[in-house]
Parts: C-alpha cells; structure tokens; sequence
C-alpha cells in the first residue's frame, strides 16, 4: 500500500488499530469523525470494543463516552454499544443496538442540537475531551489533514483533545481534496465576530484541517468503505409528499415570496427527503442552491442535470452507486460541492441570514402543529433532533413531513397532543403528509388545528379528531389552545394497551 502519509516526521507514529486502542483509557471520552454513515474511524473502535469485552470477561469495568458528529455506523455505534461500552453517547445516532441500549436504560444519551456541540464543548459546559479519534483522507508534507467523505465536529475535536488519533484511510477518493472549506474563526464570546458567509457557494476557510503535530500520538492506516446505505425508490406517500411540497414553492413563486431559483435548500434524512429532491428533477425551478447537513444521492442528480448550481453541507450520504459516481467524476462536481465543520453548516446565524427552506421528517404533529423528531409514545428515542432545530427555528420557511399514519395505519402520525415537543408550534410553518399540505403561518391555535386535521390527518382518524376539537373548544376556559387534559394522550395510551390507536 502507497502510504498516504505525506509528511515524513508523521511515518513512525504508524501502529496498528489494536496498538492505538490500547492507548484509549477507561473513562476516556473520545471525539470521534463521522457523520450519517460517512468519514468515521473504521478499524480502532472495534479494536476497542475488542479491548472492552476482554476488559468484561476479566471482571473489570471499561466504559468510555462517545462523542461524534452525528450518526456513524456498525463498525462504531453499533460495535461499542454492543460491548456496553459506552457510558455516554452524543449527539445524533441512529444504530439499532445503541437505540436499544439507550431505551433499555444503559446507556446516557445526550440529544442536543448539532450546532451546540461545538460550541458547548469550546465553551467547556461538557467537561475533558481526552481523545481525538479523526479519520482523513490523508496528510500532506507540511502536516495539513486532507479531510474524509464529512467534517462534522472534527476541528473541534483536534482543537480540543489531549490526544490525537487518526485513521488514514485510503479507500476515500483522493479527489476530495479541495472541496472542504475549514472555517478558523471561531472564538468564544465576547470575541465572536460576524462569520462571513453570505452564500452557499461562499468560502471563507482553507481546504485542510490543522492539528499541532505533538498531538499526535497515533496513525492506523486503513482501507475500508463508509457505510452507504443503498437507496430505495421514494414510495408513493413520499412522491405525493413530495407534489405537494413542490406545489406549494411554485405558488409562493408566483406570490412574489419566493424567488423563481427558490432560496437555499435544507434537507433532513430519509426518503421523503430524497424523494423532494427527486421531485426538483422534474419541476420547473433552475440555479437552484442548498445549505444543507448531508447531501444525498438527490442533489447530486440535481448538480448533475444542472438544476442545482451549489450544494454546501458537512457530510455526504450517498449510496454506493452515487459514490463511486462522485469519485470518478469529481471534476464534474467539485465546483458545486463544499463540505463545512457542522459549526458553519447548521449555524443558525447563517440559516437565519441565508433564508434556508428547511424540510424534516418527524414522528407525529398534532393539530396545533407541534412536532415531535425523536420520542415513540414520548420515552424511547428513535435516533435524535440531529440538525432539524438548528434549521427549523432559523428557516424562512421550515416544513415538517411524514406518511400521515405509521405502522399500516394503526397509528396516526396527527395526533390530539404530541407526546413529545422538539419543534414547537412556534417553529413549525407548514406539515405536510400525502393527504395534503397545511400551511400554518399567521394562524391561530383554533385556525391551525382545523387545517391540519382537514389537511393532513388520515380520513380514518378525522372524525375522531374533530371531534376532539369540537369538545375541547367547549370548556368555559383556556380556549385558546384547547385541550381536554385527561384525554390528550388517550391515543397513544389505547396504542400501548391494544397495538392500535384506533377505536381510542
Ligand atoms: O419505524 O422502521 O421500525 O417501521 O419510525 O419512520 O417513516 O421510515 O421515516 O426514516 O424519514 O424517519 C423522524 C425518525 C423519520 C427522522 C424520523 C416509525 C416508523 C419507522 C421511521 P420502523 P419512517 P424516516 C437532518 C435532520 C430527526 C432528525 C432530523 C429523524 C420509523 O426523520 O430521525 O430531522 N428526524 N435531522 O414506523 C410510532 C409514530 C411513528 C413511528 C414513524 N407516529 N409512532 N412510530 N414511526 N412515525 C439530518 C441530521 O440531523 C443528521
């Protein structure tokens, strides 16, 4: 293997991934690279969770905390969860046994907004960082880190860390270099200065992430893939979701509210997501940009058909097929891509400034538009609010979406009262679900639960809703928002009883 390591002083820190394991301590926590699946370390964090379960079989307590971008793969969630390694994870997951380990009580997890990651361990409110576990692309002669297929926390993991570990690893296309844009300016208050970006196409940092060579301690070289999930066809709940979605930014188009190009795309995970930007394919808008977390295999269609003219995020999160895709034709798209630290991709000065439309997927809603991200029956965490608060507090326009009934129709996503809030009514302007769109703004609490019932509820939970409505309004107080307390949560009370709300 030709070595990636271009600086000569770097060479003999080169040890093997159960070397570099050893050199984490119980107790550690640990900033780990990766974000959706993309630019996490491969091979040392199943050498350590290796190191734990021996550590286990001998009797001896080894858990350490996992601090990462947001969600990683098997090979790092998944493996030390499943050693219960892991004492404290942060922030956005998605690995099935680290779900359950979170449900089950086992492990702590902390769900903050991707964009206070940074800032809150900058700020020191989340204690030591003892090791930076990075993975990169590679390391040029002057000891510039190219970095990987994401940023995601990374520079404040290098800048923050005791220690310094990186994974080299030559299976991310070497063409990647160039297309991140590493801001340096961060500073704490009361230094803070104005960051200067006033487009998604802008570049305001240097392509490389820098580290004090001292730092250093170790270097695993690896050739392995990220984990690209393959990507299924959008279902026909996503393509109306998606019609509807596309309906309503031509109307506001010709409203005079929204440009022809629209304003820059922000775009959440999952198939509905990717089934927007599908639907941008084949509708009219051109030059269109986005300012988004992750860019899927959509929007670098969209770059390719030459509708969208520049994609900023932090991490890419692509299928196989786009991958390789990318790679051997980076020249065709380097000019529309830039990768950002998850500091500048989800700021929400920037969002605010930039007039971000910001499109997430959620659990439920309910008729007077909050919105819950992360909670099944309001306990167990499905993965996390990642960056949905970051952009749907800031967006010009902020929309949340999903099938309007989950589990083949036994559970209404539309709900008398969320059993969880992680985007308030405040925040939220327009839900949409394939039966319809409901446009929230300038409405009040009465106003907006007749749209979203009428809107976007299933036919099979509308009655039962408006009827909910109808008697709640009915009290002699608090009609303004009104609730009948002891039945808010009868739906999802009959759910847990019977498998299904209806009949609640
Ligand atoms: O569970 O797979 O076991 O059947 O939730 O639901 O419909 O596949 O939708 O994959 O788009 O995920 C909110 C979780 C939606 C996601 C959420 C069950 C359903 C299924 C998934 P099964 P779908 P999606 C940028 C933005 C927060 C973070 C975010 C999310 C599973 O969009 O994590 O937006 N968002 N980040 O059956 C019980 C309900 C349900 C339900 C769905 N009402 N009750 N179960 N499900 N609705 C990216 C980053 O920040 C990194």
């Amino acid at each position: 293997m030709t070595t990636r390591i271009r600086n000569r002083a770097l060479l003999d820190r080169r040890v093997s991934a159960e070397e570099a394991a050893a050199m984490i301590r119980p107790g550690d926590t640990v900033g780990m690279s990766g974000f959706t699946g993309a630019g996490y370390p491969k091979a040392i964090p199943v050498a350590l969770a290796k190191r734990i379960m021996d550590a286990s079989l001998r009797g001896e307590k080894f858990r350490v905390g996992i601090w990462t971008g947001a969600s990683t793969a098997p090979e790092l969630d998944g493996a030390l969860a499943m050693v219960d390694g892991v004492e404290l994870r942060l922030p956005y997951q998605s690995d099935p046994t680290c779900r359950k380990k979170i449900n089950a009580g086992d492990m702590e997890y902390l769900d903050i907004h991707l964009s206070h990651v940074g800032a809150f361990v900058r700020q020191g409110f989340l204690g030591k960082l003892d090791v930076a576990l990075v993975e990169v692309t590679g390391i040029r002669e002057d000891g510039a880190l190219i970095p990987a297929s994401s940023i995601g926390n990374n520079k404040v993991w290098l800048d923050s860390a005791e220690r310094v570990i990186l994974e080299v690893n030559s299976w991310q296309s070497e063409s990647l270099e160039g297309v991140h844009d590493v801001y340096q300016g961060f500073a704490l208050p009361p230094n803070r200065k104005p960051i200067p970006l006033v487009g998604p196409a802008d570049r305001i940092g240097t392509p490389y992430l820098q580290c004090p060579l001292e730092k250093i301690v170790a270097i695993v070289e690896t050739n392995a893939p990220d984990r690209n999930a393959p990507f299924s066809a959008p279902d026909e709940a996503s393509k109306r979701i998606a019609g509807h979605i596309l309906e309503f930014l031509g109307d506001e188009v010709k409203k005079g509210r929204l440009p022809k190009n629209l304003l820059p795309l922000q775009s959440g995970v999952g198939n509905i997501a990717n089934a927007v930007l599908f639907g941008l394919e084949d509708g009219p808008f051109t030059d269109l940009t986005a300012y988004t977390e992750v860019l899927q295999d959509g929007m670098l269609s969209l770059i390719a058909s030459g509708k969208l003219r520049v994609a900023s995020a932090t991490a890419f999160s692509l299928s196989p097929q786009k991958v390789e895709e990318l790679n051997s034709q980076m020249d065709r798209y380097r000019d529309s891509l830039i990768l950002r630290p998850q500091e500048i991709s989800n700021h929400p000065e920037l969002i605010r400034r930039l007039g971000c439309l910001a499109m997430n997927g959620m659990i439920e809603a309910d008729i007077y538009g909050n919105v819950n991200s992360t909670h099944v029956n309001g306990t167990a965490i499905m993965n996390g609010i990642g960056g949905s608060g970051d952009f749907a507090r800031n967006a010009y326009i902020s929309f949340f979406m999903t099938p309007s009934t989950a589990k083949k129709g036994a559970v209404s996503c539309i709900v008398p009262m969320v059993t969880h809030v992680d985007h308030t009514e405040h925040d939220v302007h327009v839900l949409v679900t394939e039966q319809g769109l409901a446009d929230l703004r300038g409405l009040s609490p009465k106003q907006r639960a007749e749209r979203v019932i009428e809107k976007c509820a299933h036919p099979d939970y509308r009655p039962a809703l408006r009827d909910y409505v109808r008697r709640a309004g009915t009290a002699s107080f608090g009609r303004h928002t009104p609730h009948l307390l002891d039945e808010a949560f009868a739906w999802h009370r009959h759910l847990l009883r019977t498998g299904t709300m209806k009949g609640a």
